[in-house]
């Protein structure tokens, strides 16, 4: 699935080592088009697609992406797989799936060896969601347009928590 807005060169892809991730990384879809970053869904399986996974590493600088964002559960390898095969910034999101729900994954993801690594976030919908605003803010070092956009976001993020607070104060404790 492409999802590059107005014929735009991705500059992220998410990737996921199955469908049933889909749920949760819909989230870090929905957070990027908010951001309005560019970028393409494809599903890759460090195990049962490996041959495919590493091509896609191969070729992702060369295609014009800048950050890659691999999502997988249980024995989690397709984040590092990426680092592996490619020298973008790999950011690693754990999948809540399975009878550990996502603590496998966390492990497998962030225990990189020294010279490979990959930024991993947490376990599931904050680390989808994460992963995004991680990638928008790598992107905005050199983008200035970018750059204004993830300040604006920040920006927002505050002024929802103010709000919140507001509300809290004005409300009528028992006691108070
Ligand atoms: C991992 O195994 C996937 O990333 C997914 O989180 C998990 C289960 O995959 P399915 O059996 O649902 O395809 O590779």
């Amino acid at each position: 699935m492409a999802k590059a807005n107005k014929g735009e060169t991705p500059l992220v892809a998410i990737i996921m080592g199955s469908d049933s991730d889909w749920e949760t990384m819909q989230r870090c879809s929905q957070q990027l088009e908010e951001l309005g970053v560019a970028f393409e869904v494809r599903i890759l399986s460090a195990h049962r697609t490996p041959a495919e996974a590493h091509a896609f590493a191969a070729a992702a600088a060369g295609r014009g992406l800048k950050v890659i964002i691999a999502a997988a559960g249980l024995a989690a390898h397709l984040a590092g797989a990426m680092a592996a095969g490619s020298t973008l910034p790999v950011i690693g999101v754990p999948m809540e799936a399975g009878p550990l729900n996502g603590i496998d994954a966390l492990l497998s993801t962030v225990q990189m060896p020294p010279g490979v690594p990959v930024a991993t976030v947490g376990i599931g919908v904050c680390g989808a969601m994460n992963a995004a605003v991680l990638a928008a803010q790598i992107l905005a070092t050199a983008d200035t347009a970018m750059a204004a956009r993830v300040a604006e976001f920040r920006s927002a993020q505050a002024a929802k928590v103010k709000s919140k607070d507001a509300a809290f104060a004005a409300r009528q404790f028992p006691g108070s």
